[in-house]
Parts: C-alpha cells; sequence; structure tokens
C-alpha cells in the first residue's frame, strides 16, 4: 500500500512529507493505522545527527497511538479494529530480560530494532523509486500507516481518545514511570526534577501521585512555571538566576539534599548537578535523559562513596503490554492528567513546526493528528 509520513531524510535536515510504499504485515508483524503522535525530544535529538544510532533515511516517531488493520500469520493476541499503542520497549515476555523483574529492556528484537529493521531484517517502507526507508526505534509513527511486531503492541481500551493516549507511548510513562517504577518514591519524599519539559511535567506528576512532600522544579526557562504548579510542583530554581553554587542552593532548599533527583534535559552538566544535589547517605539520582555522541557524565567518586546513587531509566521501566493498557485507565479514570500538557495539535504537513516550537520552549507536547 501507500501511505503518508514525514521522512527523515538526512540528519540535520526538514523532515520531508511524501507518499511512500508500505510492505504488508508478515509472520508476527501488525499493520497499525496511525492516529495520532506526539514530537518528543528523542525524535529531535535523532534528526539532529546527535544520536549515535541514528540512520537516515527514515521515518522516526515513537509517541503514537492507532488501530490495527490487518494481522500477519501467526498473529493470535491482537485483531484487527484494535486500539493500540506502539512500544519502543516490547514485552516478549519469553527472553531473559523479560523474565528478569529487575527490567523492562526486553532483548528479544533490540539488535534489528537498532538497525531500523524490522525482526526478520528488511525495512517494510520504501520511497516511491525503491529506495528504503528505515523504521525508527521499531515503531516509525510520522507516518500515517506502520508495521510493528505484535510484541511491540499494547492493546488499550478503545474509548480513550487517540490525539491524548498517544503521549503515553512514550512521555507519561516514563516521567510517572521513572517515579514509580524506578525510583519507587516514598510517601513523604523531597524530590528534585531538572527540566520541566514533556518528561519532567510528569516526573512531577508521578511525585505527586506518589505523595512526595517537595517537589523542586529546576529550569532555565521561567515560562515552565505555571503548568510545572499544576502539576505538583512546590519550588521552583531557575539556575541562570541563582548567586553562587546551584548544587549548595538546592541542598540548602531541601534541608540536606533530595531524596529522589531527576535529569529530564539530557545535559551531562546537569546530570552531575542531580547526583551532587542527591541527599548524603541515601539520595538516588535517575538519569531519564538522553546525551548526545560522545558526551560522558563526571562527579568526584566521593560523592557515591558517601552515599548517593547514580540510576538510569529507559521507559520509565515499564512493561509496555502490561503497564500501558493500566496508564490509559488511570487518564481515563481521572487519576493524571495529560490534556493541559498537548499544547499544540498540528496536521502531519505542519510537523517541522513541531519542532520550532520545541526548540523556542514554547510547547510542552505537540502531537500530529492525521
Ligand atoms: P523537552 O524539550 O520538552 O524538555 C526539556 C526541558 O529541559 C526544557 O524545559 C528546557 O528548558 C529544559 N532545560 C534544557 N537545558 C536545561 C538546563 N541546563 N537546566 C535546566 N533545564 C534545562 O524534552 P522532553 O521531551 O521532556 O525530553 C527530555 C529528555 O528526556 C530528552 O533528553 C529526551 O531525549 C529524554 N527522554 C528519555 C526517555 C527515556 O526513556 N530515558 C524517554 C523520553 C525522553
Ligand atoms: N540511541 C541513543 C540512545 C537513545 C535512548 O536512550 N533511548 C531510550 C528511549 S528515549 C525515548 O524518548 C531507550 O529506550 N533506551 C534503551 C534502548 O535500548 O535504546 C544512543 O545514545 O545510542
Ligand atoms: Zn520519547
Amino acid at each position: 500500500m501507500r501511505t503518508r509520513a514525514a521522512v527523515a531524510v538526512e540528519a540535520g535536515k526538514p523532515l520531508e512529507v511524501m507518499e511512500v510504499n508500505l510492505e504488508g504485515p508478515r509472520e508476527g508483524e501488525v499493520l497499525v493505522e496511525i492516529k495520532a503522535t506526539g514530537l518528543c525530544h528523542t525524535d529531535e535529538f535523532t534528526r539532529s545527527g546527535a544520536d549515535p544510532e541514528g540512520l537516515f533515511p527514515a521515518i522516526l516517531g515513537h509517541e503514537g497511538a492507532g488501530v490495527v488493520l490487518e494481522c500477519g500469520p501467526g498473529v493470535t493476541t491482537l485483531k484487527p479494529g484494535d486500539h493500540v499503542i506502539p512500544l519502543y520497549t516490547p514485552e516478549c515476555r519469553e527472553c531473559e530480560y523479560c523474565l528478569n523483574p529487575k527490567t523492562n529492556l526486553c532483548q528479544s528484537i533490540r539488535t534489528t530494532q537498532g538497525q531500523g529493521l524490522m525482526p526478520d531484517g528488511t525495512s517494510r517502507f520504501s520511497m516511491l523509486d525503491g529506495t528504503p526507508i528505515l523504521h525508527y526505534m521499531g515503531c516509525s509513527t510520522f507516518a500515517n500507516h506502520t508495521v510493528m511486531p505484535e510484541i511491540a503492541l499494547a492493546k488499550v481500551r478503545d474509548d480513550a481518545p487517540f490525539d491524548k493516549i498517544c503521549y503515553i507511548g512514550c512521555g507519561v510513562t516514563t516521567g510517572i514511570g521513572a517515579v514509580i517504577n524506578t525510583a519507587k518514591v516514598e510517601i513523604g519524599s523531597r524530590g528534585i526534577v531538572f527540566g520541566l519539559g514533556g518528561i519532567g511535567l510528569n516526573v512531577i506528576q508521578g511525585l505527586r501521585l506518589a505523595g512526595a512532600d517537595q517537589i523542586v522544579g529546576v529550569d532555565l526557562n521561567d515560562e515552565k512555571i505555571p503548568m510545572a504548579k499544576h502539576f505538583g510542583m512546590t519550588d521552583f530554581v531557575n539556575p541562570s538566576k541563582v548567586d553562587g553554587d546551584l548544587v549548595a542552593h538546592l541542598v540548602e532548599l531541601t534541608n540536606g539534599g533530595a531524596d529522589y533527583t531527576f535529569d529530564a534535559t539530557g545535559n551531562v552538566g546537569v546530570m552531575r548537578t542531580a547526583l551532587e544535589a542527591a541527599h548524603k547517605g541515601w539520595g538516588e539520582s535517575i538519569i531519564i535523559g538522553v546525551a548526545p555522541a560522545g558526551a560522558e557524565i563526571s562527579t568526584r567518586p566521593f560523592q557515591l562513596v558517601t552515599g548517593r546513587s547514580w540510576r538510569g531509566t529507559a521507559f520509565g521501566g515499564a512493561r509496555g503490554r502490561t503497564d500501558v493498557p493500566k496508564i490509559v485507565d488511570w487518564y481515563m479514570d481521572g487519576k493524571i492528567e495529560i490534556d493541559p500538557m498537548i499544547t499544540h495539535t498540528l496536521t502531519l504537513d505542519e510537523i517541522n513546526k513541531g519542532f520550532d516550537l520545541m526548540h523556542e520552549g514554547k510547547s510542552i507536547r505537540a502531537v500530529v493528528v492525521y
């Protein structure tokens, strides 16, 4: 079939919206009509050329929601008409990783996924002249139709709005999951969140859900304050307005350091500040942000010797087929809020405007509705 997609033809170039060829689903695969997709900073990270795994030409996008149109041979858990959320972290329920409760990082298709290919080592997308186009994070939601492995689709209830629940495909689950699954924050904790964008606001929402007493937000952009307060931020710090040492300021503000700190910026300097602003003896710092090729973190080992821990999380530690339907229920039941964070709705033709808004700090989430 043919479908419309925004293609990342070359690193650093705007996406090009075009008709592309899409082959039907093979064994264990599913054809999905994407109804809506969010623009996550990770898409921009790859588009810009900063991603060491970035390959071109590719169809980016990993924060979608849609409907199953067709199932390939051997698919048993999905049928046409089912509403689904694509998973860049699949859940095969069989690999060594899925069988270990300590991780959500299913590895059953990670190698081919990182190469922009389906599990059989081929791509389903091509340009009209036959040039192959690569998949991205196993999802490619910047296409109106995509083919996905069955194990990388979460079936969700069919009364949930696509233009909101697409955000559960990455940002909502990553932010809330970092608090609930990775840090396992206890009631009464103090937390600091660096970066109040599409991920950081969901960390704030997660901290409130977990019963944190103090939720400090840190961002260079004061315009993020109202939304962060709405989601539970109790204190705000703009590092550019702090006289003197930022770590000392944060440690004083949190009475000795935070129990949990979270980096949602992808800046390795901020990651160091986050680690050092965690409480001596027990503070844990969780890295969520994705840093550019070549970037490295550093701190004095003494920071760890004296009881701080440095950890990381992907997709908020969530097992997608199991956890994502529950998070959709939380949204539909009013336990979590999504709507105010979707600040812009665009057509596919306007997708590059979404990246401009991200750079200008004007959007939290821009969502493309097909
Ligand atoms: P975003 O652009 O919406 O938000 C980033 C925020 O960080 C902005 O508000 C910006 O003003 C702020 N910021 C930038 N530099 C800062 C600094 N030096 N100090 C304080 N604040 C600063 O991005 P997003 O979609 O929220 O993504 C955030 C990061 O999380 C990205 O690196 C993204 O790739 C990563 N991410 C990781 C996962 C994962 O599973 N680990 C999932 C999704 C996104
Ligand atoms: N390709 C990059 C790393 C990108 C990365 O860390 N991705 C996160 C999800 S970000 C979603 O917005 C992730 O899931 N990581 C685990 C994995 O297996 O990719 C690089 O630096 O090479
Ligand atoms: Zn993402």
